[in-house]
């Protein structure tokens, strides 16, 4: 017999198809009021993607419940406290998006010094006879400071080392590389020219880049977000961007998705991308790959390829 899964997020057909051959699958909301208490017994697993919310209200009505398995590296939208106070095992999918989203922040720095999706707009809209293209910002040799340098902030570090920038970061703690460390991410800030977020989301991290820090990056300073968008202060952002305090942004992810907010929108100093810096062909199979494993390993009684830290 089949287990049944309840499913509450968009997944990709190449997970889906393989999901559903291999599980009973119910489609739900992430409140999952609509179902019946009766539906919801038996559920043993609960599929979901990296921006979806389980709340505790919605582990409480599943009562045989085992584990989560979510689609995407961050999880802060999983109450995982709920879930282990029950024992119901999480994971998630590290690794196999490192590179994608290393390259994906790469593009976006470079994207946004070199403002080529404006430079793209010149072009079609027939500007260039009219006159060059303004000069815009060198990436090479410039002062790169990484916010969260875990696996995804070391393979920025490494793709900047290759483009000769001097790398600092903050984190919680120093961690014994050879990077200088800040214990204050204003301070990190005042001290480059290019602020990168790679930390993921949640309350330790939220608002953690503020009106304060944009300041301190100032107006030659460019901000990239390919952590969570929780964490930098949309609002502050747009401020800084239309005043001139910031010369740019390169944004992949946003505190309301899918909707920046709408002062971004009308702003050329802003590079906007849909949270894509995953999608790529190859690393959402992987991360197709390594969802299904977690879900087999779990009902094979073996261990969990990735569950999501202590
Ligand atoms: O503080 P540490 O040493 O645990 O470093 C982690 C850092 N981090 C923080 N830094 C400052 N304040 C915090 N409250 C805080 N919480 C965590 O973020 C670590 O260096 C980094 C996260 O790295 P990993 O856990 O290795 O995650 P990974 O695979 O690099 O992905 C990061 C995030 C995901 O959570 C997604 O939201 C997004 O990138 O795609």
């Amino acid at each position: 017999m089949k287990s049944t899964v309840l499913k509450v997020a968009r997944l990709p057909d190449m997970l889906s198809e393989r999901l559903y051959a291999d599980y009973d699958v119910l489609e739900g909301s992430e409140s999952g009021e609509e179902l019946e208490a009766r539906t919801l017994r038996g559920i043993r697993a609960l599929i979901a993607n990296g921006e979806s919310r389980v709340s505790a209200g919605l582990i409480e009505r599943l009562p045989d419940l085992q584990v989560i398995v979510v689609f995407g590296v961050g999880y802060d939208g999983i109450d995982v406290e709920a879930a282990r106070a029950r024992g119901i095992a999480v994971t998630h999918t590290p690794d196999v998006l490192t590179d994608d989203v290393a390259d994906f922040a790469m593009t976006l720095l470079l994207g946004t010094a070199r403002r080529i999706a404006r430079a793209d707009r010149f072009v079609r809209e027939g500007r260039w006879q009219q006159g060059p293209f303004p000069f815009t910002r060198k990436v090479s040799g410039k002062r790169l400071g990484i916010v969260g340098l875990g696996r995804i902030g070391k393979a920025i570090a490494q793709r900047a080392a290759a483009f000769d920038m001097q790398i600092s970061y903050h984190g919680r703690r120093p961690l014994g590389v050879d990077y200088p460390y800040y214990a204050s991410v204003t301070e990190l800030a005042a001290a480059v020219d290019f602020l990168l977020v790679a930390v993921g989301g949640g309350d330790s991290t939220h608002h953690m880049v503020d009106a304060g820090v944009l300041d301190a990056l100032g107006s030659q300073g460019i901000l990239i977000n390919v952590g969570r968008g929780s964490v930098v202060d949309e609002a502050a952002l747009a401020q800084a961007l239309a005043e001139g305090r910031l010369l740019g942004a390169g944004l992949d992810v946003f505190e309301d998705e899918p909707r920046p907010h709408a002062r971004l929108l009308d702003l050329d100093n802003v590079l906007l991308a849909p949270h894509m810096a995953s999608a790529t062909w190859d690393t959402r199979r992987a991360m197709s790959d390594l969802t299904l494993a977690n879900l087999a390993a779990h009902f094979a009684g073996e261990p969990l390829p990735t569950p999501v830290p202590d």
